[in-house]
Formats: structure tokens, C-alpha cells, sequence
């Protein structure tokens, strides 16, 4: 069992408020400048199902959907994006034990963008060129009237 310190588990409760005030449905620690490979996800109707993942690996993927996803960190740009329907990642849990989830459509989309955090991956980067051309003039033009 690994041994995970006080540090650790007061950067995930302070990820698990960021999330639910955003709100939102997941956030991971490079969003919040800490580069440590740490998640925090609450994909419920009733956001009382939290989940904190330290070293958060992919072990297998199956099937595919298309979701409609928005990124606190690039606000107001929202498109589907296709991956895999459903999931098994493997990671640590707060107290250093193995862990694994099996989940299958909003928690499996959230788990694989959150992770894609983790390797400094956005959602954009998963849409066409175009659309990602035209993501890039609308943020341009949005820093442009808010500067
Ligand atoms: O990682 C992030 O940027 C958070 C992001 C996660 C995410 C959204 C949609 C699909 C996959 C992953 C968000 O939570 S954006 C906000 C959002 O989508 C939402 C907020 C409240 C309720 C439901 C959704
Ligand atoms: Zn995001």
C-alpha cells in the first residue's frame, strides 16, 4: 500500500470544492497549476458521488459515443467530442490502496478528459482542424474585448 501524505489529501479537498463550485463534473491538478497526476470527479445527478484517483491509468476502453464537453479552462467553448464508451481505469485511492473503476458514459467521458489533463491534453485538441481554427479566433477575439 502506498502511503499518501496529509498534502495530498488537502489538494484533493481543495479540487473537490473548486469542481462542485465551478460547477463542475471533474478537474484535475495541472488545471490548478499543481503538476501532480491527481483527479477529482462527480459525474451524479445527485453530486454526492465523489472520486478522488492519484495516478489514474487507462487499463481498457471499449465501444464509442459522442458527448457534448465544455473545459473549465477553455470557458465558453462546448462540442462533442467521440471516445470510448466504456472504461476500466486503474489508480490509488486517498488512503494508497489499488483501486479500480469500470464506467460507461458521462463518468467514462469525464474520467478519459480528465486524464488527457493530465498529459496537458484539452478536449479541442480531439475536434478537426477547422473547428480547432476557429476555437482559437474566437478565444483571440474574446481576449481581445476583455483586455
Ligand atoms: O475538466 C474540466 O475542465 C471540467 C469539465 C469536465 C467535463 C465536462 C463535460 C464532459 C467531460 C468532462 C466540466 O465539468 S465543464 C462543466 C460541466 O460540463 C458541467 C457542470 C455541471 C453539471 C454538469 C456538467
Ligand atoms: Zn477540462
Amino acid at each position: 500500500m502506498a502511503r499518501i501524505d496529509d498534502g495530498i489529501r488537502r489538494l484533493a479537498r481543495d479540487m473537490a470544492e473548486t469542481m462542485y463550485e465551478a460547477p463542475g463534473i471533474g478537474l484535475a491538478a495541472t488545471q490548478v497549476d499543481v503538476h501532480l497526476r491527481l483527479i477529482v470527479v462527480d459525474a451524479s445527478e445527485t453530486r454526492d458521488q465523489l472520486l478522488v484517483l492519484i495516478n489514474p491509468e487507462i487499463e481498457t476502453q471499449e465501444g464509442s459515443q459522442k458527448c457534448e464537453e465544455g473545459c473549465l479552462s477553455v470557458p465558453g467553448i462546448y462540442d462533442r467530442v467521440e471516445r470510448a464508451e466504456h472504461v476500466v481505469v486503474r489508480y490509488l485511492d486517498l488512503d494508497g490502496r489499488e483501486q479500480a473503476v469500470a464506467a460507461s458514459g458521462l463518468l467514462a467521458v469525464c474520467l478519459q478528459h480528465e486524464i488527457d489533463h493530465l498529459q496537458g491534453r484539452v478536449f479541442v485538441e480531439h475536434l478537426s482542424q477547422l473547428k480547432q481554427l476557429r476555437i482559437r479566433n474566437k478565444l483571440a477575439k474574446q481576449a481581445r474585448i476583455t483586455a
